[in-house]
């Protein structure tokens, strides 16, 4: 059995991310999208309410689980006896931290290895911090986000 970890900030969940989980999902035998706890950022959604709006997305994939991770990815993948990190590639920007990243967590921990997924086409441009910016400043979010995470934007801008 093949566990694949995709993990992230997931502040909210986009069509971007989700695509990328649909695709991992049909390659592997289970995805645990893993939402990381970093004290240090101040995100828009607690680590709760990202996983719920996860969770909300994904329920009709029956291989996905939502969770939660703090400290080093290396460390949560081996507790999980995953062997598989999915990462999504939107430009060749990404590619150069996400190798470098891939390269110290294979280093840290060898029996995993980093599969990379391109972005589909139409969700290129997409990120969480594109979105949160255009629903600020009151701008259309709905063909980014499922409708239930774009109501959970704008409750919190109050909008
Ligand atoms: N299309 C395709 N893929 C996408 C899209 C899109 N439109 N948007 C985002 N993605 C991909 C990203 O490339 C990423 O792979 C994933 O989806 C999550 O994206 P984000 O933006 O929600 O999350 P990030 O990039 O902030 O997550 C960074 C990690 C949490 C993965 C990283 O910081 C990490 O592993 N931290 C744990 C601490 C650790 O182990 N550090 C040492 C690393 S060497």
């Amino acid at each position: 059995m093949t566990i694949a970890v995709y993990p992230g900030s997931f502040d909210p969940v986009t069509f971007g991310h989700l695509d990328i989980v649909e695709r991992g999902a049909r390659i592997f035998d289970k995805v645990i999208i893993a939402v990381m706890v970093n004290p240090h950022k101040n995100p828009l959604f607690s680590v709760e309410e990202r996983k719920e709006l996860i969770r909300r997305a994904v329920e009709h994939i029956p291989n996905v689980e939502v969770d939660s991770f703090p400290g080093l990815l290396v460390n949560y993948v081996q507790k999980k006896n995953a062997s598989v990190i999915i990462k999504g590639l939107r430009a060749v920007s990404d590619f150069e931290s996400e190798l470098q990243m891939a390269s110290m967590n294979k280093h840290m921990y060898n029996d995993a290895e980093t599969f990379f997924l391109p972005t589909s086409t139409k969700y290129s441009h997409l990120s969480s911090s594109i979105i949160k910016e255009i629903a600020r400043h009151g701008g259309p979010i709905s063909d980014f986000v499922p409708p239930h995470v774009e109501q959970a934007i704008r409750e919190k801008y109050s909008l």
